[in-house]
């Protein structure tokens, strides 16, 4: 029985010389020398005593060597976790708890606050540093390059990736592998991928758009990627000239329009730029347009379902909108009421359907029927319509979230932080209009009675608990929070009341 995904996506390089990842310090490493590194890394995770089904989390920065513990943990059926690194321990304990996993993996800084929560689940704890070193990789060098790999098949879980909740509570999002197979196939054929394609990866490893949809792509077509650490403009800069692809979020878009060296000639060779994660704005689109010649080619996804739409590669790719339905991919708007399907040209939830549908969320059936249908449809909380042309445009959300440089905030998880401070009697965080990162959070707060609000003893309690970009950037403080009729918070009148926070 074959291991489907490894299969495609590593399995068919074994022994190619071809250029897999540049790297900043000029050197290259071809797909053969990847796949023996993973390998070794696949002995060193099954001599864990870790097998298929086994949940290993990682929270370590972006490197060569973390791509190789996907590609080892896809090898061996082992389910991968990543972590954002801006987590704090507080934050990593409950992903640890929650997915059981066996195996948790760390930068070297944070092993001191980790080893307890590790030891408290029940999980094993190995380092894994930037340049590749540590615990794990000493024990790796060790091992045999060649593994036996371990037999799945399509249904079979591949990844959890953790999505926040409306409640505060974090979602385990059960990725198989057909979800990852398909959508990667889906996009290589959507956007042309070959194996002559350089892609300048910037983003983050630990979410759907770097690791899934950016490092899936580029395995399954066989092209190469220049890999950096982190988006710096200047490097973007330096680097384009040896590209042919650049996916981004809008942060890294109107970054770069920030920076005069970005311009037409330096752009002129390029194939395609890909913008997802938030909504790109339709004057940062005909900025780029103007400056570059090139219209940004934008899709929309999420965690829970990979890639659903996309601009087309041909054709009219539209500001504003998030193009047609993948092939594959059904795609409908309902009454959030009823759950009726809606005529095209009207408001409602985005709904979709496909083999890019995640399975559930990891020992939360409730919440799993609450958001996948039995029928298979998905309610994405999205709210969109459909143009006479069948262009998907997404106008808002149903749900209370926060999107900030492409990373999701969840508001509750901040108020239930907020309210717990003795000087607060309610809290309400809200994201407004941010030059940089599209929206920014603020918290208003209410002040206990007879007390008053205190925001740097707040922010010292807040700092090390959550992650930095999940922190307010602005606090402000009200008598009273307003309410409707019913008595619920109105967010979007707060939303208008500080709509100037960050932008004059
Ligand atoms: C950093 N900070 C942030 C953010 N990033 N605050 C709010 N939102 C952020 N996204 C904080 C820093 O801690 C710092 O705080 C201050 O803001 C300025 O940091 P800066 O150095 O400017 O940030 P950076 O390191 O340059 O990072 C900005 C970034 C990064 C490059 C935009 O956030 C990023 O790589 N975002 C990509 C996220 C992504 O990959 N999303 C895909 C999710 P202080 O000054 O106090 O230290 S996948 C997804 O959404 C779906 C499936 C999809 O459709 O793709
Ligand atoms: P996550 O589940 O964390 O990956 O975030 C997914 C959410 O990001 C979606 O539900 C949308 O709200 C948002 N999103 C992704 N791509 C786009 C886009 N191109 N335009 C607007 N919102 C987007």
């Amino acid at each position: 029985m074959p291991n489907v995904l490894y299969d495609a996506l590593f399995g068919r390089h074994s022994g190619s010389q071809a250029p897999f990842l540049h790297l900043t310090d000029g050197s290259t490493l071809t797909y053969d020398a990847f796949l023996k590194l993973a390998g070794r890394f696949a002995h060193t995770i099954t001599d864990e005593g870790l097998v298929a089904g086994d949940r290993l989390a990682v929270q370590i920065e972006k490197s060569p060597e973390a791509l190789a513990i996907y590609a080892a943990c896809v090898q061996t059926g082992v389910i991968f976790l990543p972590l954002n690194t801006g987590y704090m321990p507080e934050e990593v304990q409950y992903f640890v708890e929650n997915s059981g996993a066996r195996l948790l993996i760390c930068d070297v800084r944070n092993a001191v606050g980790l080893t307890p929560i590790a030891a408290n689940a029940g999980a094993g704890l190995m380092t894994m540093n930037a340049d590749g070193s540590g615990s794990f990789s000493a024990v790796a060098v060790t091992k045999s390059d060649r593994f036996a790999t371990v037999d799945r098949t399509g249904d079979d879980l591949a990844a959890f990736l953790y999505t926040s909740g409306t409640t505060g509570r974090s979602k385990g999002a059960m990725l198989t592998q057909t979800n990852l197979l398909s959508n990667a196939q889906t996009l290589v054929d959507y956007w042309r991928f070959t194996s002559r394609d350089v892609l300048l990866h910037a983003l983050p490893i630990f979410h759907t758009h770097g690791l899934f949809v950016a490092t899936n792509v580029t395995l399954l077509a066989g092209s190469a990627m220049i890999f950096l650490p982190k988006f710096d403009p200047a490097v973007m800069i330096a680097q384009m000239p040896k590209a042919t692809v650049m996916m981004g979020v809008p942060t890294f878009y109107t970054r770069l329009l920030d920076d005069p060296a970005f311009t037409k000639e330096l752009t002129a060779h390029m194939r395609l730029f890909v913008s997802g994660s938030a909504p790109l704005l339709s004057e940062t689109h005909v900025q780029f347009e103007d400056r570059t010649g090139h219209r940004i080619l934008e899709r929309y996804g999420m965690t829970e379902t990979n890639m659903n739409t996309s601009n087309p590669y041909d054709g009219t790719r539209r500001a504003g909108t998030v193009g047609f339905p993948l092939p594959g991919v059904e795609l409908k708007v309902t009454d959030p009421a009823t759950g009726a399907t809606l005529p095209q040209g009207e408001i409602g939830v985005i709904e979709v359907r496909g083999p890019n549908v995640f399975k559930g969320y990891w020992q939360m059936p409730e919440k799993t029927r609450e958001e996948l249908r039995e029928d298979g449809f998905f309610i994405t909380g999205d709210l969109g319509v459909i143009d006479d042309q069948g262009y998907v445009q997404i106008v808002g959300r149903g749900k209370d979230l926060i999107i900030s440089g492409g990373y999701n905030i969840y508001p509750k998880e901040v108020e239930l932080m907020l309210d717990e401070q003795d000087c607060v009697m309610e809290s309400a965080v809200i994201g407004v209009p941010h030059p940089d990162f599209g929206e920014g959070v603020v918290a208003v707060l209410v002040p206990s009675s007879g007390k008053q609000i205190d925001t740097d003893a707040i922010m010292a309690d807040i700092k090390p608990r959550i992650a930095r970009f999940k922190q307010p950037k602005r606090i402000v403080v009200m008598d009273e929070l307003p309410r409707n009729t019913m008595g619920k918070v109105q967010k979007n009148v707060l939303r208008d009341m500080f709509a100037d926070s960050f932008t004059t």
